[in-house]
């Protein structure tokens, strides 16, 4: 019953990759190999220069969350840090269910100790002991060796109430997910651990100051965290001349669709969507690109010179999110994929607020519509998923629905999907 591995890495190997240099390289269940590969050199790093001086690296590094929403993730350390409320916790958001992103499950699967590692440098940094891992229910595999993992490392007292002999205390509980899309959305995903059900807060107040159970709360997704072993075995400088100003690091990126290689790729930022779409074989007769998810928006293909950092994506009036990229020729029907996209955010909303539970049916009715007629559609169809998106994107509580109309605006926008 389980699905098939995705260890879909064509790069595997290469001695350029940062992120992903040790997936397919090492035994994910063997944590002397890690060891053997460079692992737990960045947490004795942090250690060696304390938990202030790692907040300023990775502020210095320019990291922003890979998440989607590239919130800089040393002013959430610092503002997280500096809270006097306590306890504080760490939150690693692996509830990965935007479609078509697979990177933080190949992550988990491939290198299970980097993601042990890379929490415990966070949780050190911000003072908190208590770290959370939430984990998309439908990742059995990763659960298997994330659960192999933090044993190993507990009895070789790298979590635990003395980790490396420094006295900290640090240790990681791993809750699942049951399926629903929204319990990614961080608030929610705090209420699913809480034990309520899985509907967003209303923000401010952020997490960093009221999170999980009312306290001062890092949460940071997979990658993010996974970038900040190379932020502290590099140094901030070398860190930061990788990419562009605006966007460093390394980023992966979910390639997927009429491409002949699929599978999750590892570029500096900067690199163009073309650069991308080429390494993974893109296939002839191209029609559009889905570009940061269901949540992002389509490109043409006359448009694959957009370079991929978020300043770049911004400028095209576009969105990178978190490094989705679903390339579709010309045998995909659009009117039926954009009907899939829209049944998937009508079924994924939490239904909390009016905008997005309502706005969602509505737009998959039209959408219904126009694709029963062969994808023709009435000015007034045309209209009204205008007037709708509108009032999701201006109204709603959450990414959910302020985004939900993304992929359909830029279908008819862009591509000029009913023409
Ligand atoms: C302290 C402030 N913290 C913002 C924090 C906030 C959060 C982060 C980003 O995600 C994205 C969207 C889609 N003081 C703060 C502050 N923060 N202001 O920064 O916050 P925000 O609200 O901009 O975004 P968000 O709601 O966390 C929305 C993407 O998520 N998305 C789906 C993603 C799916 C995946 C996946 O499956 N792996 O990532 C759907 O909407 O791209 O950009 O931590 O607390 N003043
Ligand atoms: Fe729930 Fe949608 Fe409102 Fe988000 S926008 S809180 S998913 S109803």
């Amino acid at each position: 019953d389980e699905p098939p591995a995705v260890m879909a890495v064509p790069q595997a190997g290469d001695p350029s990759l940062v992120l992903l240099s040790r997936v397919g390289v090492v035994d994910p269940a063997d944590l002397d190999d890690y060891r053997a590969h460079g692992g737990y050199t960045a947490l004795r790093r942090a250690f060696a220069i304390g938990p202030a001086a790692v907040i300023r690296e990775v502020t210095d590094a320019s990291l922003v969350g890979r998440g989607g929403a590239a919130f800089p993730t040393g002013r959430k350390w610092q503002a997280t840090a500096s809270q006097p409320d306590h306890p504080h916790y760490l939150v690693c958001n692996a509830d990965e269910s935007e479609p078509g992103t697979f990177k933080d499950r190949v992550l988990i699967e491939g290198d299970p100790y980097a993601l042990v590692e890379a929490m415990t440098v966070a949780a050190y940094a911000v003072g908190a002991h208590q770290g959370y891992l939430y984990l998309r229910g439908e990742y059995p595999r990763a659960l298997r060796r994330m659960e192999h993992a933090i044993g190993q490392a507990r009895a070789r007292g790298l979590l635990g109430d003395d980790v490396l002999g420094q006295g900290y205390a640090f240790d990681i509980e791993i809750r699942r997910g049951a399926g629903a899309y929204i319990c990614g959305e961080e608030t929610a995903l705090f209420n699913s651990i809480e034990g309520y059900r899985g509907e967003p807060r209303s923000k401010p107040p952020f997490p960093v100051e009221k999170g999980l159970f009312g306290k001062p709360t890092v949460e940071n997704n997979v990658e993010t965290l996974v970038n900040v072993l190379p932020v502290l075995t590099m140094g901030a400088p070398a860190y930061a001349a990788i990419g562009t100003a605006g966007s460093t690091g390394p980023k992966l990126y979910c390639v997927s669709g009429s491409v002949d290689r699929p599978g999750v790729y590892e570029l500096p930022f900067g690199a163009t969507l073309g650069e991308l779409l080429e390494r993974a074989g893109v296939r002839e007769r191209l029609r559009a690109v889905l570009l940061g998810g269901a949540a992002g928006g389509f490109v043409r293909p006359d448009e694959l010179d957009i370079p991929l950092t978020f300043e770049g994506t911004r400028e095209a009036g576009t969105t990178l999110g978190s490094g989705v990229v679903m390339a579709f020729d010309d045998t995909v029907p659009l009117p039926r994929l954009l009907l899939r996209i829209a049944e998937f955010f009508r079924d994924e909303s939490c239904g909390q607020c009016v905008p997005c539970r309502v706005g969602t049916v509505r737009q998959e009715e039209a959408l219904h519509r126009i694709a029963e007629r062969t994808g023709a559609a009435a000015a007034d169809d045309i209209a009204l998923l205008r007037e709708v998106g509108r009032a999701m994107r201006d109204a709603s509580i959450c990414g959910l629905g302020q985004t939900a109309w993304n992929a359909v605006e830029s279908a008819i926008d862009r591509l000029g999907a009913y023409e």
